[in-house]
């Protein structure tokens, strides 16, 4: 078995498929891209300018600095913030589009969408400080959209993003203000990034970088509107039984995939799919349709309705080698531009949908809010013609899937620890790492990458901190990742965990009449679902009447690659969170920076990125780590 490039079985099955029909993978580019520049890797090539590409050596011997004069660590510095402003301008115009999408349910003008979970948009009324009395559903929505949008345009630099402010402790969104960098508005951080690292502004590293952690903030609070107001829209998460990996495509079934991010469609290819049942079966697929998911939209409507997930970031061509998939429908952000190619090899219809996304190869079926469930059926549509071309001598499906529970948002949480204290759910669980059965908690987020074999830093990581009593929540690609490995299961918890985490999963599992423990990982969504961690560790800090710094907490996205996961890492760090990282960031080309993320900022937000490529090594530290928040606490 080729173990080079990836753990998953599924992928190292059709490896051999994609060899032998002469195409190309994400690995084989990669393969192609070697050696890559060490400029570009340390962080030190700068084009700002057009006097550039600059470059300045690392090691001293050559120019030391740019043309303009700007030293390793202004380029350095500048670059990755650049970085931050991509990911936060990514999560936050998703978050615009939810909220832009829930203004028009409020108007009355999106007729296939409404308010799912009228409960949750009431306590996101009333956490927005909007008086619910005497209100109609419709006005409600349309408030808490119109309130959300402020924190897109407000122009008080001194009145802080509301989703920013209210959402952490006191103590930290003190913190983050004493520094300067609470956002009152989510654009104008991302532009102000823009214009200061322009040629001839910032130099500076240490303000520099003091920018990109604001508009870190910022990628949080759109965030944080991304995953509440889907919540509101779609329904909150609750757990599900489903399944992930690339043998939940069936041979029978006319196979759809949904992937890259927004719900706003992906939920509307489910429902349309359900409706239109009929009409697969009528063209020959006695299983008729079949969502499933990718990367995060994927995650989305896994965590809401079971859909299972075919495969994350790195195998995202994989489900069209099966030779089994009629259409991927995509949206935005994360999705390889080869698709359009490989597709192509294929019967498989790629289809854009975002008049920002689109492909090469693809048709483009443009998403518009108002006609949305009509652009969901004649994606199915399409489908259904492709299916007419498969070739079933070219069909390949591995057999490879395992079962997952998902969906444990925030509410779901708390909702399973009430069975075990109705009057005060959080007690169970403080009483627990009190007494050290759960030593820690720790959140694995982020991305696959081609610089790590794909998966196993998650998979490593993970069984080594619950043999360890880690209490482990995961989202975004970490979460397909474990998903598909099996580690969202009760038979998971009781190979891995150890002891005192076995029995808290056990305890809560059976108050919920789970007849066994709840699985090793709690799925908690896509990667703007990072928020609802927060919003437990929140809770967690409140009771305990400390800030998040002090709590037993680590982030892990052991596998990060993308500008949205620097930005989330960022903001884990500004929340007072020790963050690993098993991909080498490109900024060890200055000292000064690589310091500053590493050590310095401990001094100011009480996090700071701990960098280790090696999972073992990587569990050691945040357990030790843990230990020590632990002693902080005298625990
Ligand atoms: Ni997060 Fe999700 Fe995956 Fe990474 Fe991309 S899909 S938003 S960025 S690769 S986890
Ligand atoms: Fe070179 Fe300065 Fe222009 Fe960057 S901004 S490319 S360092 S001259």
């Amino acid at each position: 078995m080729n173990l080079r490039f990836s753990i998953d079985e599924a992928v190292q099955q059709l490896l051999p498929v994609a060899e032998k029909e002469k195409i190309q993978t994400v690995w084989d580019r990669h393969k192609d891209q070697q050696p890559q520049c060490g400029f570009g890797k340390m962080g030190v090539c700068c084009r700002i300018c057009w006097k550039g590409p600059c470059r300045v050596d690392p090691f001293g011997n050559g120019a030391q600095r740019g043309i303009c004069g700007a030293d390793a660590h202004t380029i350095v510095a500048r670059n990755l913030i650049r970085g931050i402003a991509a990911g936060a301008a990514s999560h936050s115009d998703h978050g615009r589009h939810i909220a832009l999408t829930m203004q028009e349910v409020g108007k009355g003008n999106a007729p296939a969408y409404k308010i799912k979970d009228e409960e949750k948009l009431k306590r996101i009324a009333q956490r927005l400080g909007i008086d619910c009395e005497g209100k109609s559903i419709r006005e409600l929505t349309k408030e808490v959209a119109e309130v959300s949008l402020e924190d897109y345009s407000r122009q008080d630099s001194k009145v802080p993003c509301r989703w920013a402010e209210l959402t952490m402790t006191e103590e930290r969104a003190a913190k983050l203000k004493q520094w300067d960098v609470m956002p009152h508005n989510i654009d104008a951080t991302v532009a102000e990034i823009m214009s200061r690292t322009h040629v001839g502004c910032d130099a500076d590293p240490v303000n520099i970088l003091l920018g990109g952690v604001k508009g870190a903030v910022a990628d949080y609070t759109g965030m944080y509107i991304s995953t509440e107001l889907s919540d509101a829209l779609f329904g909150t998460p609750t757990p599900t039984v489903t399944e992930a990996n690339l043998g939940v495509i069936r041979e029978d079934a006319i196979n759809i995939a949904v992937h890259g991010h927004n719900p706003l469609l992906s939920e509307m290819v489910c429902d349309a799919a359900a409706m239109m049942n009929d009409l697969a079966k009528q063209a020959g697929a006695p299983g008729g349709f079949n969502v499933v998911g990718v990367c995060c939209t994927g995650n989305e409507v896994m965590v809401r309705h079971g859909v299972p997930l075919a495969t994350n970031y790195l195998s995202q061509e994989m489900p069209i080698l099966t030779g089994a998939l009629e259409a991927m429908v995509v949206d935005v952000q994360c999705i390889m531009p080869s698709l359009g190619a490989i597709a192509q090899c294929f019967h498989t219809q790629l289809i854009t949908t975002m008049p920002t996304t689109k492909i090469p190869g693809a048709t483009h079926i443009q998403f518009e809010t108002e006609t949305a469930i009509e652009s969901a059926k004649k994606i199915l549509e399409l489908a259904v013609e492709a299916y007419q071309r498969r070739d079933p001598k070219r069909v390949n499906i591995p057999q490879v899937k395992e079962k997952a529970i998902v969906g444990f948002s925030a509410e779901a949480v708390v909702g399973a620890l009430s069975q075990l204290d109705a009057h005060d759910p959080l007690k169970p669980l403080l009483d627990n790492i009190v007494n050290g059965n759960i030593q820690g908690i720790c959140l694995f987020a982020g991305c696959n990458s081609t610089n790590t074999l794909q998966d196993r830093n998650f998979v490593e990581l993970a069984k080594r901190l619950a043999a360890d009593n880690v209490l482990l929540l995961a989202t975004g690609c970490g979460a397909g990742a474990l998903a598909k490995h099996g580690l969202m299961t009760q038979e998971a918890t009781m190979e891995y965990a150890g002891d005192g985490l076995k029995a808290v999963l056990t305890a809560i599992g059976q108050a919920n009449g789970l007849n066994g423990p709840l699985p090793l990982v709690l799925h908690m969504g896509s990667c703007v679902d990072n928020t609802r961690a927060v919003s437990v560790a929140v809770a967690i800090a409140q009771k305990l009447g400390v800030d998040l710094d002090r709590l037993p907490l680590v982030a892990s996205a052991p596998e990060a690659m993308s500008e949205k996961a620097v930005a989330i890492g960022t903001w884990a760090v500004a929340l007072g969170l020790p963050t690993h990282l098993g991909t080498v960031p490109q900024v060890l080309g200055s000292q000064v920076v690589t310091e500053v993320l590493t050590e310095k900022i401990k001094d100011i937000t009480g996090g700071y990125f701990i960098v280790e490529t090696d999972p073992e090594e990587a569990a050691k530290k945040l357990f030790a780590v843990i230990q020590e928040k632990r002693a902080g606490l005298n625990l």
